[in-house]
């Protein structure tokens, strides 16, 4: 019996975990899609077998079928959607920001834990990719002494319309947010937004680019570049300093092509493409832990930890300065280092 999923949301992410639980990963199949705009719904869903569409996230969680709930609306839809899915008892993989708002978040972290069982992984699917992986794995080895900072930078082509300042940290940095505490198993305590002078590029009132440095509890330090109209194409970079020496993922690219006296090589677009093996493994490594009975990866704890850091992030952003990240004691049940 493969695992019957309802995916919330049809739009950019939605279609893709769509088609990637259609003809991606074995052992599950899409059940039901939502959308409010269920013309989009319609033509996600088109040509797969039994599946339902509905306006409405209650309904596609009620069709028959449904053993599972992937949450891929907008950020401030998951909370009710996580809810509804608690109180059926069904595992949910929710894109980030798993909760936009800390408030919201925490009342998810607390509705977990009066389940007392982990059902919700969270979409933070860096964890997931090659890279990635290779450079928790070089930090982890110690042949680099401790790590000192790490300088990441996170250029999109261009932004969606809907895109708000606020959203380069909440919806952009939050993969460095989680990607920086995994890496290295600290929390960040302190956020200072910098805002050099906008792009032309960027739509009319924007603050794109920033520049986003975190502190953490054991004194290192990460910066961030967040350029989300930087035309040229989707960059995602991450390197690690040590005592000894420095690692770094991101510079690998499509082929190089050199030909009429240049050389080039492709540079992706978009995420969809840039982290498409890092989905397929995030998205392989929930339906499996599911059918065993678990679910693992990035919890809700992960998700609120995001959401207090990059509020603290958007303080910064709008009044300036350095704000500190005052999170709510972490429950026994997500126990373990950050991250
Ligand atoms: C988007 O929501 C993502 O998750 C992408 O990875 C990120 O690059 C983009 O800036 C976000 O808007």
């Amino acid at each position: 019996e493969s695992l019957g999923v309802a995916v919330l949301g049809a739009g950019h992410m939605g279609a893709d975990h769509i088609r990637r639980l259609d003809r991606v990963v074995s052992g599950a199949r899409v059940a039901a899609v939502a959308d409010p705009d269920t013309d989009r719904a319609k033509e996600a869903a088109a040509g797969i077998e039994g599946v339902s569409v509905h306006a409405e996230a209650e309904a596609a969680l009620d069709a028959p079928g449904v053993g599972a709930v992937l949450i891929a609306s907008p950020g401030p839809a998951h909370e009710a959607a996580l809810l509804a899915a608690f109180a059926r008892g069904l595992p949910v993989l929710c894109e980030k920001p798993m909760v936009p708002d800390p408030a919201g978040a925490l009342r998810i972290v607390e509705a977990e834990v009066r389940l007392g069982r982990r059902l919700a992984q969270v979409g933070f699917m860096r964890r997931y990719d090659a890279g990635y992986l290779r450079l928790k794995a070089v930090l982890e080895e110690g042949r680099l002494g401790r790590t000192l900072m790490l300088h990441c930078v996170h250029r999109n082509a261009a932004s969606p319309s809907f895109f708000t300042s606020e959203m380069l940290i909440e919806d952009s940095v939050a993969h460095e947010i989680d990607a920086a505490r995994w890496l290295l198993g600290e929390e960040l305590t302190a956020v200072t937004v910098l805002r050099p002078r906008a792009s032309g590029g960027a739509p009319e009132g924007l603050a794109d680019p920033q520049f986003v440095v975190f502190e953490t509890a054991g004194g290192a330090l990460v910066d961030v570049e967040v350029f989300v109209n930087c035309r040229a194409g989707y960059q995602v970079r991450c390197e690690a300093v040590g005592e000894l020496g420095s690692v770094r993922i991101g510079d690998d690219q499509g082929p190089l092509v050199t030909v009429s006296g240049s050389a080039a090589a492709e540079v992706p677009q978009d995420y969809v493409v840039r982290f498409a093996d890092a989905y397929d493994r995030e998205v392989r490594a929930w339906v499996a832990a599911i059918r065993r009975g678990r679910v693992g990866g990035p919890s809700v704890w992960d998700g609120y930890a995001a959401s207090v850091v990059a509020e603290a992030g958007v303080r910064s952003l709008r009044g300036g300065g350095r704000v500190t990240v005052e999170p709510a004691a972490r429950p026994e049940l997500y126990a373990g280092g950050a991250g």
